[in-house]
């Protein structure tokens, strides 16, 4: 097979206050739709619209929030279901799921991960509960969430073990592996780095989480980093974001430390085109960007 290919790859972050304000079927608490995140849900409007009718084979995700000790690992069984709760926000998400996965994709993935000398394990068991970063990026950017089969990446630890240096090392590694093997199995791919870019949380959440007059970000110079990145996204120029890419991790803690963001930059060989960006804003005093690169 041949003629594999990204037909899209997007910043998608999986706060699961959105999922919550959307109120699908599969999520059992009721939104009180009193109106926050409008910006974000309005950017997941955009981005939605502009994946429908796209035609891909698969869904990749890179999730921060299946943290492995010990490296990048593959979901590796053809179909999970079961039922998630955020364990920080309970009130919010408590979602049923079901999904199917590419597995010959993943193994290919984690086979070219391996020759690059990443270390890879796939994940074979049945009864696995899929992260709630997967689950809420796949539910707000998809038109049809679960539609597709999925690849899912755990976040390995290299950025805490080693140096945010070394982490973005890899992750571009893992990248370039995931693009050799979508091109050696001629899958036409969707890929989703599930991460928000600053990421310093409140502590304390107001009474009804959906009230905007408690939505903003946790600091000036969280949103000045944020707008720093989206406009070198928007310029078409991921050379020089990867340059400050450990400066940014560090100092606005970002969520960017769980690979998520590095690994599609290299997946699109680190794109010197522009991005769209569909949407920023704030949950709980973190900075969220929803972007679009069509290589
Ligand atoms: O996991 C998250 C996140 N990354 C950002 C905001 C709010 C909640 O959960
Ligand atoms: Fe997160």
């Amino acid at each position: 097979m041949s003629n594999g290919q990204i037909i899209a790859g997007c910043l998608a972050p999986h706060p699961p206050h959105l999922v919550y304000a959307a109120n699908p079927a599969a999520n059992e608490p009721e939104a009180t739709g009193a109106g926050a995140w409008k910006p974000l849900t309005n950017g997941y409007d955009a981005l939605q619209e502009r994946l429908e009718g796209l035609d891909y084979d698969v869904v990749i995700v890179h999730t921060p929030h299946w943290k492995t000790t010990v490296g990048h690992h593959f979901l590796g069984v053809p179909h999970f279901d079961g039922f998630s709760v955020d364990p920080i926000f309970p009130n919010l998400f408590r979602f049923q799921y079901e999904l199917d996965v590419d597995v010959e994709l993943a193994e290919a993935i984690a086979a070219e991960a391996a020759e690059r000398g990443l270390v890879t394990s796939m994940m074979r068991n049945p009864d696995f509960r899929v992260d709630y970063g997967t689950l809420t990026s796949c539910q707000l950017a998809l038109p049809n969430p679960f539609g597709k089969p999925l690849c899912v990446i755990s976040s390995a630890r290299p950025y805490f073990y080693y140096s945010d240096e070394v982490g973005d090392r890899e992750m571009l590694a893992l990248g370039e592996a995931t693009r050799a093997a979508i091109e050696k199995t001629g899958r036409k791919a969707l890929l989703l780095a599930s991460c928000s870019l600053s990421h310093r949380h409140f502590t304390e959440e107001p009474e009804d989480p959906e009230d905007p007059r408690y939505e903003h970000i946790y600091n000036a110079s969280q949103e000045a980093w944020d707008r720093r990145v989206m406009a070198l996204m928007a310029e078409g120029n991921c050379r020089q974001l990867l340059a400050e890419m450990p400066d940014f991790i560090e100092q606005s803690v970002s969520e960017c430390k769980d690979g998520s963001l590095t690994w599609l930059l290299g997946a699109l060989e680190v794109p010197d085109y522009p991005a769209t960006i569909h949407g920023y804003g704030s949950v709980i005093g973190t900075g969220n960007a929803i972007v679009e690169w069509r290589p």
